[in-house]
């Protein structure tokens, strides 16, 4: 029989305990999240609940060690959740991207025992909250060009510059943060874990939003904050460590988008059966059903692109450009998706209670962080034709 929500059946292969999680995470987020994001998203309000009551049922680094706090869990399970969060709202899922792959993840990977020791079980429970400090107001798809510096002193550094559209930064405890060191007469770039109650770190938010409004986003501003040498990533150099935290936050965002695509699918197919027109239900006429198959197949390419990209990723068989195939495809339709449905839903498609105004909005900014949908078409590029070009030649 065809199945209407998961017409190639992936949910079936999912193992039990990937299954699991995603109904726990489904209820949760059904029940308790639901109902406090549509105010959230009008009135531009992080409820400060959520982040504890994600760590109470294991949302919060999902895949980290469960040594560390974390649930030991499957890459498959951490896309689940995305997928579960993001059916609700972007912004709630951007938080818990970024607490679980942008600030878990290079604990995990880059840093000392003492680090993961420190500061990943407080992460897994949400009595830390933390962001990750990449982009710089004049340098966003190409971080390579940053500018901010750490300089050598007495026991550690001394940390200048500063960070913009930095999602959680003002409520956040610790920031991981890129920045550029000298090292044998060259730049090269290191990490550091800066607590942002450190003298000389400021966090200042970033006010009227018109997407993402339940994400709280800001800027970091270091005036010669001082950092000690415990707090610097012994090992990692160059942009690679910043884009393998990356490489986990966008495997999510392929997931999440899911979520997002599938609730403006299921919406509108509620709407145009009940909504009547010219004596018919519009669900009677054409084109909202030809509408309805394409958001279909668009949405079984997204289940299977991110499902499988989940089991290759747990099988250790992934190269970064197939994750930005699926980050830029899934986010592309999740936004035409939510284009079309804004558009089946006439007049009540722009009030917030339908909700599908809320996902077009919060997925314009999906397209562009974490990559732009451009700049994962010159990566695939770059792979297809072996020729970079991100600078432009001449
Ligand atoms: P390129 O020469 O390509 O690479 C430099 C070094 O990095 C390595 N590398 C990677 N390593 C692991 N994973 C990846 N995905 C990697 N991509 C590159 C590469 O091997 C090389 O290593 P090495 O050892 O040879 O030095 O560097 P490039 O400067 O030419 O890069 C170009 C480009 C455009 C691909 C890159 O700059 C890029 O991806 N730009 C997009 C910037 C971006 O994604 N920013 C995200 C900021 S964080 C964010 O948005 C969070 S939103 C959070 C939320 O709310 O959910
Ligand atoms: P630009 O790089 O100035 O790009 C502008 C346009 O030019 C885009 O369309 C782009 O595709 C295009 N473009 C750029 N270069 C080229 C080229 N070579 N060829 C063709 N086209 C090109 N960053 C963090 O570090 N941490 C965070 O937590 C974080 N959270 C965010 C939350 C939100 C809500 C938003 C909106 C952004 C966030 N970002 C974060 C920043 C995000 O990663 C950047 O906005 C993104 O990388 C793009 O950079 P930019 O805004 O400077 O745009």
């Amino acid at each position: 029989m065809f199945n209407i929500h998961d017409p190639y059946l992936f949910e079936d292969e999912l193992a039990e305990d990937d299954r699991m999680i995603m109904e726990a995470a489904r209820e949760y987020c059904q029940a308790n999240l639901e109902p406090r994001a549509l105010r959230g998203n009008q009135d531009e309000i992080f409820d400060p609940e959520i982040p504890k009551e994600m760590a109470d049922m294991g949302l919060l680094g999902a895949s980290i060690a469960e040594e560390y706090g974390g649930g030991g869990a499957s890459q498959t399970a951490y896309g689940l959740i995305a997928r579960e969060v993001e059916r609700v709202d972007s912004g709630y899922r951007s938080f818990m991207s970024v607490q679980s792959s942008l600030v878990m993840v290079p604990i995990e990977k880059f840093g000392t025992e003492e680090q993961k020791q420190q500061y990943l079980p407080k992460l897994a429970s949400a009595e830390m909250i933390g962001c990750f400090g990449l982009t710089e107001p004049d340098h966003g798809s190409d971080p390579s060009s940053m500018v901010t510096r750490a300089v050598p002193t007495d026991g550690g550094w001394v940390l200048n510059g500063a960070k913009t559209w930095i999602t959680n930064s003002p409520i956040a405890d610790v920031a991981i943060v890129w920045a550029k060191v000298k090292e044998e007469e060259k730049d090269v770039i290191r990490g550091f874990i800066v607590e942002t109650s450190w003298k000389g770190v400021s966090t200042p938010h970033i006010k009227d939003k018109m997407s993402l409004r339940a994400s709280e986003t800001g800027e970091l501003v270091f005036q010669d904050v001082f950092v000690p040498e415990t707090h610097m990533f012994p090992e990692i150099r160059g942009l690679k460590g910043p884009f393998t935290c990356l490489n986990s936050a966008r495997y999510g965002i392929a997931w999440g988008t899911v979520g997002a695509a599938e609730f403006c699918y299921e919406r509108s197919r509620t709407y145009v059966g009940e909504r009547k027109q010219f004596g018919h239900p519009l669900a009677a006429n054409q084109l909202p059903q030809t509408k309805l198959a394409n958001m279909l197949t668009d949405i079984t390419t997204m289940q299977l692109l991110a499902w499988r990209l989940g089991q290759l990723r747990d099988a250790g068989k992934v190269d970064p450009a197939m994750i930005s195939l699926a980050k830029r495809h899934n986010v592309g339709k999740a936004l035409d998706i939510a284009r079309i449905a804004r558009d089946m839903h006439g007049g009540n498609g722009v009030t917030g209670d339908y909700r599908v105004i809320h996902h077009v909005m919060n997925l314009e900014s999906v397209n562009t962080y974490e990559g732009t949908y451009d700049i994962h078409g010159l990566i695939l590029g770059r792979e297809i034709t072996g020729i970079q070009a991100f600078v432009p030649k001449g």
